[in-house]
C-alpha cells in the first residue's frame, strides 16, 4: 500500500505540476537572479516534487520595479470596469481548471482532495466578489457652504503580500483580489513549503493581467519575504502567517510608515451549551479542530462543553475520531491528511510531549498513526487532551495541528474568563439552540469572528480577521478594498 501512495502520487505529479517554476516577473518565468533553487516536498511520500526558483533581495527589487513601471504605465488608467472584467477572468481561469489546481494543492500541502476542492472554488469565488463590488468604490462628494468637498479613494501602487502555505491558493486569492480590485500592482511571495499553485495561477493569468501588474517571486520567508515586506519603494503589506513573524513585518514597516495589515495565528474557543444534542455538538467541534488537519488560523482549539452534556460529547468525539479515515489525501474518501512538514510534525509532537508531562491526558492520539502505507508521510493522530491547566503551554500557544484542547464547565462567568484568557483572538464558536445564550456569548466572546452552530464557512462579504495579537485589519468583505487605497480630499473653494 505504501508503494501504491507514491506511484499515485508520482503519476498525479506528471499530470499536474506546473511547467514553470521560475520567479513571475513582469509576465516572465524567470531564474532567481543568482540562479538558486529550493525543493518544494510531498508531505504524503517526503519526496521533491519541484525545484523551484529561490527569490532573494534583488529578484524583490526587479518585481518590485517591474510591478511600479505597470502601474504608471497602464494598470493605473484601468477603469474599475476594466479591472473587473480581469478579476472576473480570473475567477473563470481558476474556475476551469478546479480539479487541476486541487490535485496540485494536495501534493504540495497534503490536504484532503475534497478539502483541495473547497478552497480552489472558494478562491474563484473571492475574485468574483471583488470583481462585483469594485464599481461601487466611487468615493464620496460633499457640499459645504462655499465649499465643495471631493473624497476619493486612491490605490497605494504597489503592495507586498507574504503568505502562509495552509491554504495556499485561496490565501493567494485573498491578497490579490482586493489588490487588484482597489487599483494596485502587486508583488506576492508565497510560502516556501507551497510555491505550486501560485506559480500554476500566473501560468493561467498571464494573459489576461497586464505584465508586471501581478509578480509572484517564491522563496524563504527570511529571504524574499523579509526583503518584501522591508522594501522602502513598497506602500501597503499585507502579511498571513506566525504571529512573531507579523511583529517583525510590522516594526519593518514602521521604517518607512507602511500600512500593514496583518492576519495572525489563534486559539479559538468553542463554547458548547447543555441544551444541544450531543451528536449536533460533535458534528460542529469535530469539523472546528480537525478540518484542513488543523491547519487553520481560526481552528477551534479550545473546547468548553457545559458539564451536563460532556461525557456525552466527548466519547461522542473519541468515536468520531476512531471512524475518521486518516491516508492518502488524493482518495476522496480521507478525512485526515499529513501534515506540511517534517518541521510542523516535530512542532506538534513537542507541544504533545510538553502537554504530557504537565498533567495532560490523551482522551484519543497522541502520537503519529502506526500505519506502515504512511510512514513517508508527515501524519499526526486527532487527539484530544483533558486535565490540563488552561495556563499550559498546549492550551496558551497555537499549536496549528489535530489537537483539541477540552475543558468542562458549569459557571458561565468562570468559563468566559477562561475562553478569553489568551493573546489571540481570532475566531471562536457558540453551540447551542438558545437564541439568547447564542447572541449573548457570541458578544462576550473577544474575536473578530463568532459562528453559531456552524465553524469555518466564510462568506465573501462578511469581514473576517482578528483581534488582540491575531491581527490587524479585514479580509473577505468591502473593508477589505479600503486597506488597499489612501484617501484624498479635495477640498474646492466656490468663492
Ligand atoms: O510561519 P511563518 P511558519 C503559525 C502556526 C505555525 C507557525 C509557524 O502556528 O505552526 O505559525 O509556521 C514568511 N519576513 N501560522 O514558520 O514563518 C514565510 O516564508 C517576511 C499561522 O510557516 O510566519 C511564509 O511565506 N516574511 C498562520 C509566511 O511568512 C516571512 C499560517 C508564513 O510563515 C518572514 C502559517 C520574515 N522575516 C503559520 N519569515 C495563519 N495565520 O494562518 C517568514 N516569512
Amino acid at each position: 500500500r505504501r508503494d501504491e501512495v507514491r506511484q499515485r502520487h508520482q503519476e498525479a505529479a506528471d499530470e499536474v505540476l506546473p511547467e514553470q517554476t521560475g520567479l513571475y516577473i513582469d509576465g516572465e518565468f524567470v531564474d532567481a537572479a543568482d540562479g538558486e533553487t529550493f525543493d518544494t516536498v510531498d508531505p504524503t511520500t517526503g519526496e521533491v516534487l519541484a525545484s523551484v526558483a529561490r527569490g532573494k533581495e534583488a529578484d524583490v527589487d526587479d518585481a518590485v520595479e517591474a510591478a511600479w513601471t505597470a502601474f504608471d504605465e497602464e494598470w493605473s488608467d484601468y477603469s474599475a470596469g476594466r479591472r473587473q472584467r480581469v478579476l472576473t477572468a480570473i475567477a473563470d481561469a481558476i474556475e476551469d481548471h478546479v480539479e487541476e489546481l486541487a490535485r496540485l494543492e494536495t501534493l504540495d500541502n497534503g490536504k484532503p482532495i475534497s478539502e483541495a476542492k473547497i478552497d480552489i472554488r472558494g478562491a474563484a469565488e473571492h475574485f468574483r466578489y471583488f470583481a462585483g463590488i469594485v464599481r461601487e468604490n466611487g468615493g464620496e462628494t460633499m457640499n459645504a457652504g462655499s465649499r465643495y468637498g471631493q473624497v476619493i479613494k486612491e490605490p497605494y501602487g504597489v503592495v507586498g503580500q507574504v503568505i502562509p502555505w495552509n491554504f495556499p491558493l485561496m490565501m493567494a486569492s485573498w491578497k490579490l483580489a482586493p489588490a487588484l480590485a482597489a487599483g494596485n500592482c502587486t508583488v506576492l511571495k508565497p510560502a516556501e513549503q507551497t510555491p505550486l499553485t501560485a506559480l500554476r495561477l500566473a501560468e493561467l493569468i498571464d494573459d489576461i493581467v497586464p505584465d508586471g501588474v501581478v509578480n509572484i517571486v517564491p522563496g524563504y520567508g527570511e529571504e524574499a519575504g523579509a526583503a518584501l515586506t522591508g522594501h522602502p519603494d513598497i506602500r501597503k503589506v499585507a502579511f498571513t502567517g506566525s504571529t512573531a513573524v507579523g511583529k517583525q513585518v510590522m516594526k519593518s514597516a514602521a521604517d518607512t510608515v507602511t500600512d500593514v495589515t496583518l492576519e495572525l495565528g489563534g486559539k479559538s474557543p468553542v463554547v458548547v451549551f447543555p441544551d444541544v444534542h450531543p451528536k449536533k455538538a460533535v458534528a460542529l467541534v469535530k469539523s472546528a479542530i480537525f478540518y484542513n488537519t488543523g491547519e487553520c488560523c481560526e481552528a477551534g482549539s479550545r473546547l468548553f462543553v457545559h458539564e451536563d452534556i460532556a461525557d456525552d460529547v466527548l466519547d461522542g468525539l473519541v468515536s468520531a475520531i476512531d471512524d475518521m479515515t486518516i491516508g492518502d489525501p488524493l482518495d476522496e474518501e480521507t478525512d485526515l491528511g499529513p501534515k506540511v512538514s517534517r518541521e510542523q510534525v516535530d512542532r506538534t509532537m513537542e507541544f504533545l510531549e510538553k502537554a504530557q508531562e504537565e498533567g495532560g491526558q490523551f482522551l484519543a492520539g497522541g502520537g503519529q498513526p502506526e500505519d506502515e502505507a504512511l510512514s513517508d508521510g508527515c501524519f499526526v493522530e486527532p487527539t484530544l487532551i483533558e486535565g490540563l491547566d488552561h495556563d499550559s503551554e498546549a492550551v496558551q500557544e497555537e499549536i496549528f495541528g489535530p489537537v483539541l484542547d477540552v475543558f468542562r464547565w458549569d459557571d458561565y462567568d468562570e468559563m468566559m474568563a477562561l475562553a478569553n484568557d489568551v493573546e489571540y483572538g481570532l475566531a471562536g464558536g457558540v453551540i447551542t439552540d438558545d437564541i439568547t445564550k447564542a447572541n449573548t456569548t457570541a458578544r462576550d466572546i473577544e474575536a473578530g469572528y463568532i459562528w453559531i452552530n456552524s465553524y469555518h464557512d466564510l462568506v465573501a462579504g462578511l469581514p473576517f480577521g482578528g483581534y488582540k495579537q491575531s491581527g490587524i485589519g479585514r479580509e473577505l468583505s468591502a473593508d477589505t478594498l479600503d486597506h488597499y487605497q489612501q484617501t484624498k480630499t479635495i477640498n474646492l473653494s466656490l468663492r
